[in-house]
């Protein structure tokens, strides 16, 4: 059948905002870097108990092995986030083995997460303790997590506090604030000048009445009180169920506040669930908000992406892959959102529009575009398959197994 004038001309115009789109797509996967947690390759569980995956890694040197080859499948992960007490188990001491296995492996150290919760001093709180010998402690510990981020070559020192109480009446919640703020900012001073610290936020767990810092507003004036070089992160399993986490995400981008993100999803709390699992919407629309803040400013925000997830069931290597190709694919979407178009709606409140036009970008299959990128970088088109045909798996699953058979599994 001979094309009719009309269908040319639809034919036509389409293939032109299919190339817009492959090219939007591909410009924004370009800059989009994902960094990887050690801790997420490794056996986790839950306070109930740890299911231990034969081929989970338990040294750093595993880890980087393990995050290496999620970088060399994806290209957008060269970056590996390290938990002090669990991958520099001789603190600044460890820099030198660190930088090693960076070299070997061709994977950078991320950011540095000092660990003030584990150790049985905390039991009261860190910088937030009562006990002036303690607060001194953590503010030694956090200092030293700055040399040491320092010393790998690494810019965020990336803040996480357990602090808080769990009965009424039972902690001076105002003192504590001033503790904090004294802390973080002594912490601030010993930063270098490219440096910067981020703070996370939670509200609840592992404290139950109240935690310190348990939203992003008290987590803003923090970092405001510490000084220039401190930012707000955020955690997406950190929020109370109906929270607009997106109006957080651009309120801080546009006080210049947003350091970074953890990610990962959940259903009821700080699940740790892989990212977009429960709710990619919720990712599209933060992902929405940054694209669109940095349209409108004509400024890159920078931000620090970091998964933050906890694969109890799953397998790791896999699921850290699944987490990758979903920012991918979820990111690939946002940059499709017409600015232009949407600005419009938006100034004559055309409201079906407005929200038509986000949900077009949403909907669009991204991932013939995403394959089309990663070959013309020379990655794997599929990331997963490639994976599971490389024999890595097989080949760590013998290295490893009898050790993780003999781990430690139970809650009491
Ligand atoms: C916390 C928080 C921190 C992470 C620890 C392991 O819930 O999300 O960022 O370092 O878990
Ligand atoms: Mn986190
Ligand atoms: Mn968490």
């Amino acid at each position: 059948m001979e094309p009719n004038r009309t269908n040319v001309i639809r034919f036509a115009s389409s293939m032109y905002s299919y190339t817009i789109n492959v090219e939007k797509i591909h410009n924004a996967l370009n800059c989009l870097e994902i960094e990887l947690p050690s801790w997420g390759f490794a056996n986790t569980g839950t306070r109930f108990g740890k299911f231990l995956q034969p081929a989970a890694a338990s040294t750093i040197e595993e880890k980087f092995s393990d995050a290496a080859q999620v970088h060399n499948l994806t290209g957008v992960c060269p970056t590996v986030a390290l938990h002090v007490l669990w991958d520099l188990p001789y603190g600044v001491g460890s820099v030198p083995d660190v930088k090693k296995l960076s070299a070997q492996f061709g994977v950078r150290p991320g950011s540095i997460n000092p660990n003030v919760f584990q150790d049985q001093i905390y039991k009261h709180g860190s910088l937030g303790n009562p006990d002036p010998c303690v607060r001194k402690a953590a503010l030694a510990h956090l200092q030293d997590s700055a040399e040491i981020a320092a010393g790998v070559g690494s810019r965020d020192i990336s803040l996480w506090f357990t602090d808080g109480s769990n009965y009424p009446g039972t902690a001076n919640m105002r003192q504590r604030r001033k503790w904090f703020s004294e802390g973080l900012g002594k912490l601030h001073d010993h930063l270098a000048p490219d440096q910067r610290m981020l703070i996370e936020y939670k509200p609840f767990e592992p404290a139950f009445y109240h935690t310190d810092i348990a939203d992003w507003g008290m987590a803003l004036l923090l970092a405001r009180d510490a000084g220039p070089k401190a930012r707000v992160l955020v955690d997406t399993g950190h929020h109370y169920q109906a929270q607009n986490i997106e109006q957080i995400v651009s309120w801080l981008l546009d006080e210049d506040m947003l350091g970074g993100f953890h990610f990962n999803d959940r259903r009821y709390a700080d699940d740790d669930l892989t990212m977009g699992s429960i709710d990619p919407y919720q990712v599209f629309r933060i992902f929405h908000e940054i694209r669109h803040f940095e349209w409108e400013t004509g400024k890159r925000a920078d931000i620090a992406y970091m998964v933050d997830q906890s694969h109890n069931l799953k397998a790791k290597i896999e699921a850290m892959i699944q987490t990758v190709t979903t920012a991918q694919e979820l990111y690939a979407k946002a940059a499709l959102v017409d600015h232009e178009r949407l600005a419009e709606y938006q100034r004559r409140s055309e409201l079906i529009d407005a929200e038509t036009c986000l949900k077009e970008a949403f909907s669009t299959d991204v991932r013939p575009a995403i394959r089309e990128w990663a070959r013309s970088r020379g990655l794997p088109e599929d990331p997963m398959k490639a994976f599971r045909e490389s024999g890595y798996l097989d080949r760590i699953t013998t290295e490893r197994r009898e050790r993780n058979a003999a781990a430690v599994t139970s809650y009491a």
